[in-house]
């Protein structure tokens, strides 16, 4: 870390809303490696929030290259100060309340937060500097129940209170874009998961409870809908596409997709091959159950069920291969090795 200090050159200011974050964490190290001075907003929380970026904040916070500042997306007279006093050259709005299965309980914070919080950031820019460029995180959550492969022409159609917040937000970004002719784009991303990816969502609560039940520390991993399929990636790649999507001459929304899908099931076969765990499946439905060792380890509880699912996510990302030249380095295989491998170091 210390090298990467010493061959800094400051070129621009990011304010990262989210970073405290999976993506919050990999986009700081991006942007400081790239040279960048990196202001960001966490929460107040009752405990620290901040492990994903401790060690940042102690490897930059000297080289005065990382800031940490108090806000929320639900108090816009935080988000006015902020971009005030920072005079960032680009913002990007990872904040969210980014949970699909949360959304249902609390559908109105999850919309004050992703969307209204979208609004808020955006009234602030065409306020305060049309210059300032934006980045939204936008989900293939919005495609919903619209079959794959998704691109960017295919119609959404939102199945979640977060799926709607982020269509908002989604459209709040063009709007804004064209009426006031900001330098506002949409990165529309598909599932990307990492070491750093929250335990409830469902790849890192495999992987955990996976290896948690080989060392004993958990007897079973209770899960909903095996069926539904996901594009997953890895964070890293992702983040690196915001960068990319925040440096072109016109300003365009993107999908960021691998392009390869899978079920919930077959990510946990492949995670156990990885782990040799031989695991057995019988049953079927609510009864489904896997077998270890001769024991039932991987159950249903119809309470992980969504009350409206999105079954089938498949993106189409040539758009961005084409124009940003992006193209991610890692796969499935590398993306779950990674996530075993930290979690064992743990
Ligand atoms: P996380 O849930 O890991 O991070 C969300 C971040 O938003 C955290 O820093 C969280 O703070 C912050 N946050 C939540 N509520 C508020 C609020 N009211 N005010 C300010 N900050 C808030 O999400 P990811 O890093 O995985 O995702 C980043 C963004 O990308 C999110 O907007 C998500 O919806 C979107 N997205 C994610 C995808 C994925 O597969 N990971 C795919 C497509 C889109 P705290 O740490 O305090 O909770
Ligand atoms: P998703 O991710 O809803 O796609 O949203 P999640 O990992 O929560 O679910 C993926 C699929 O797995 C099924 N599933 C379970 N999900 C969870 N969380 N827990 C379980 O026990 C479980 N069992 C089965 C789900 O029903 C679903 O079909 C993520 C978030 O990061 C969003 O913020 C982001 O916008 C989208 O990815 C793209």
């Amino acid at each position: 870390m210390k090298s990467i200090i010493k061959n800094y050159k400051i070129k621009k200011t990011a304010l990262i809303f989210g970073i405290t974050g999976q993506d919050g964490s990999y986009l700081s190290r991006f942007l400081l490696k790239k040279g960048y001075k990196v202001h960001g907003v966490k929460r107040r929380s009752s405990s620290l929030n901040t492990s994903r970026i401790d060690d940042l904040y102690e490897d930059f916070h000297e080289a005065k290259n990382f800031f940490l500042h108090y806000g929320d997306l639900t108090d816009g007279q935080s988000i006015n100060q902020l971009i005030n006093k920072i005079k960032p050259n680009e913002i990007y709005n990872l904040g969210a309340q980014s949970h699909v299965a949360v959304s249902f309980e609390l559908p109105e914070y999850t919309m004050m937060t992703n969307a209204l919080g979208t609004l808020k950031i955006l009234e602030a820019i065409k306020n305060i500097n049309t210059s300032i460029r934006f980045y939204q995180a936008g989900t293939s959550e919005m495609f919903g129940s619209s079959p794959p492969p998704q691109d960017e022409n295919t119609p959404f159609y939102p199945r979640s209170p977060y799926a709607v917040s982020k269509l908002s937000a989604h459209w709040i970004v063009i709007n804004y874009r064209e009426a006031y002719n900001l330098y506002a784009c949409n990165g529309v991303l598909f599932n990307h998961e990492s070491p750093l990816r929250g335990e409830t969502f469902v790849t890192q609560k495999i992987i955990q409870g996976l290896i948690n039940i080989i060392n004993n520390k958990q007897q079973k991993l209770y899960l909903g809908n095996l069926y539904a399929k996901r594009d997953w990636g890895h964070a890293e790649d992702y983040v690196k596409a915001m960068w990319l999507m925040m440096q072109q001459k016109k300003p365009r929304d993107y999908i960021i997709a691998t392009g390869e899908q899978y079920t919930v099931k077959e990510f946990i076969n492949l995670s156990a091959k990885k782990l040799k765990m031989q695991l057995t499946w019988k049953g079927t439905k609510l009864k489904e159950k896997a077998f270890f060792n001769n024991k039932s380890i991987i159950e249903i509880d119809k309470k992980y069920f969504r009350p409206s699912e999105v079954d089938s996510l498949k993106g189409n990302a040539s758009k961005a291969r084409k124009e940003l030249k992006w193209k991610p380095k890692h796969n499935i295989n590398t993306l779950i090795d990674d996530m075993i491998r930290s979690f064992k170091e743990k």
